[in-house]
């Protein structure tokens, strides 16, 4: 099985717990909301870096991996992505890797699923890579 193709199933099985655990007729008639990456919202699938621990501030919302975050900014900003991780959280199925060089290298760390991480040195500030898999 490819990796896209675990990865949809995964999270068609997240989606259908979550709306299980909410239970009831309420939901049963409401599609399912599909994460839009890159919105600014971590939804459900996604992994969010965030520029500061502050709640407010902006998060970018990756569904894919990205080998190089120095072309990205958060959403809505002008504010560069790379290098400015301070808080990830994990909304994915999968545990996501993210590495302090472009292309999954440097040192590299593994968020696991639905953890929130205040990052640390050596990754705090540093992170220019992100993918999804098992590690
Ligand atoms: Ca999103
Ligand atoms: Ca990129």
């Amino acid at each position: 099985m490819s990796k896209e193709i675990k990865r949809r199933l995964g999270r068609a099985l997240a989606v259908g717990s979550t709306l299980l655990m909410a239970g009831g007729g309420l939901l049963a008639t409401a599609a399912p909301a599909s994460a839009e990456p890159r919105d600014g919202n971590v939804e459900v699938g996604e992994i969010g870096l965030r520029f500061s621990s502050y709640e407010e501030r902006p998060v970018l919302d990756l569904y894919s991996d990205d080998n190089n975050l120095s072309d990205d900014k958060f959403p809505g900003t002008q504010t560069r992505a790379d290098n400015n991780t301070e808080l990830v959280w994990n909304r994915d199925v999968f545990t996501w890797q993210l590495c302090t060089e472009a292309d999954y290298s440097g040192p590299c760390t593994s968020i696991s699923p639905g953890y929130s991480v205040n990052l640390v040195a050596p990754f705090r500030n540093t992170v220019s890579s992100a993918r999804y898999g098992f590690f």
